[in-house]
């Protein structure tokens, strides 16, 4: 059944600034993974950047010995599990990332009239999706890809998914870094709820080996690959045994430098070229764990008050997975005390940080126990800065 126009303030809303105004009440039906098939372990990741290490400061003997040149540093595994808390992440390719002669992956292009890699992995994921909420590709009308980089300018990658799935209807990218996914979300679930669809699919395959410098010290060793899916429908029309109801998503950014990749259209234009480090993800960790910390607090406990739901009701909250003290220290401004693993659930120790999708696959691998009136909150945060939540009520 349709919702009232005039729904209570606040409540069923779609965004700050969307209040009371909609036909339908949207809900997330089903969602997906694909997980790359290499696992690479930190120890294997160390091991190959080591080697790297050894051989540069070998080479370059001379000048380290004359102090011309800045010897390399080697990483350590017990520092990357204790700054960051991951211990392994999954690759697309990891023959590639391990070769200290080359140490970036190996995924040949392949022809024009092939399924490009970004939408495999996207395809695959929103298969899931689509298969957890017991939808066809019939039943949906709008796809957005939404993830860190697409990996080429155009036709938009979320057309060539849509055509891969069969789908009818529209769709477009989006990029917002780490929370292009719930940034998708809102736009989904606005138009779910205004009737402009039926049914949205918003995947996110991220490819983050590819935009990632393996020899940088300070952040080989931060990222993975994955590829999440989430569908968002109708409740009066959703059928899976699972439905959780959108009671409200919050988006805001802020411009930073602090996270940034210079890659782009604009490059060949210039001498240097694209063979430069800030080509690639360059961040000042440190300076986002400290700026970006409280920003997500205030927004989660703001989104909350918002809805009039008090932080101890929440059974759950899937954060983005970036860094474990990260998420320690935001649930510990939201809730006023430690999460447990069961309010917060922890998957980077895994897949590492899967930018837009990480929160996804947190939510994806970690909803199943929850039954009806449980609340939860999903939450991006990342470069931008960019800040997500979607609040969600079990049906
Ligand atoms: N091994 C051993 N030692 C190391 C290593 C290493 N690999 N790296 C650094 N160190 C040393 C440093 O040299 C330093 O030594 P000293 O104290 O002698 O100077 C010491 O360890 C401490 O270094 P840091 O201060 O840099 O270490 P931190 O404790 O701050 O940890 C982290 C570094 C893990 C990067 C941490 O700061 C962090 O996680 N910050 C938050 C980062 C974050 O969340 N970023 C979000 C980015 S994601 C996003 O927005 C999406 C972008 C798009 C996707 C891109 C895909 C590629």
């Amino acid at each position: 059944m349709p919702l009232p126009m005039s729904a209570p303030k606040g409540v069923y809303a779609a965004g700050a600034r969307i209040e009371g105004n909609y036909m339908h009440q949207a809900v997330i039906s089903g969602t997906g993974l694909f997980t790359p098939p290499h696992a690479v372990s930190n120890e294997m990741l160390v091991e190959a950047f080591n080697l790297y290490v050894a051989r540069y400061n070998r080479d370059h003997a001379a000048e380290i010995a004359a102090g011309e040149r800045e010897p390399l540093a080697e990483s350590s595994c017990e520092f990357i599990v204790k700054a960051s808390g991951i211990r392994q992440r999954f690759l697309m390719d990891k023959e590639g990332v391990l070769d200290p002669e080359r140490m970036r992956p190996n995924l040949p292009e392949r022809n024009n009239d092939q399924l490009s890699l970004q939408a495999e992995m996207a395809v695959a994921a929103a298969r899931q999706a689509l298969e957890n909420a017991d939808r066809s590709p019939t039943d949906v009308d709008m796809v957005i890809v939404a993830c860190s980089n697409m990996q080429r300018a155009y036709p938009a990658m979320a057309i060539e998914v849509q055509q891969a799935l069969g789908i009818a209807g529209f769709a477009f990218d989006m990029n917002v870094a780490c929370s292009s996914a719930t940034f998708g979300i809102q736009a989904a679930a606005n138009a779910v709820q205004s009737g402009a669809v039926r049914a949205a699919l918003v995947v996110s395959p991220e490819i983050c080996s590819a935009h990632l410098n393996f020899r940088d010290r300070d952040s080989h060793f931060i990222f993975g690959d994955a590829a999440s899916a989430v569908l968002i429908e109708r409740a009066d029309q959703a059928r899976s045994p699972q439905v959780f109801e959108v009671l409200g998503t919050r988006l805001a950014t802020v411009f930073s430098n602090a996270i940034r990749n210079n890659f782009g259209f604009l490059n060949i234009c210039d001498e240097k070229g694209i063979g430069q480090a800030d080509k690639l993800f360059v961040q000042q960790g440190r300076k986002v764990f400290k700026e970006v910390c409280p920003m997500v607090g205030e927004h989660i406990v703001g989104h909350l008050t918002q809805l009039g739901i008090a932080p101890d009701a929440v059974r759950r909250f899937w954060l983005h997975q970036a860094n474990l003290s990260m998420n320690q220290l935001i649930s510990r401004r939201v809730l006023g005390r430690d999460a447990t693993e069961i309010e917060a659930p922890v998957i980077l120790d895994r897949y590492a940080n899967t930018s837009s999708a990480g929160s996804i696959i947190a939510f994806h691998l970690h909803r199943k126990d929850l039954v009806a009136g449980d609340i939860g909150v999903i939450s991006s945060f990342g470069a931008g800065y960019s800040v997500g939540s979607v609040v969600l009520r079990v049906r």
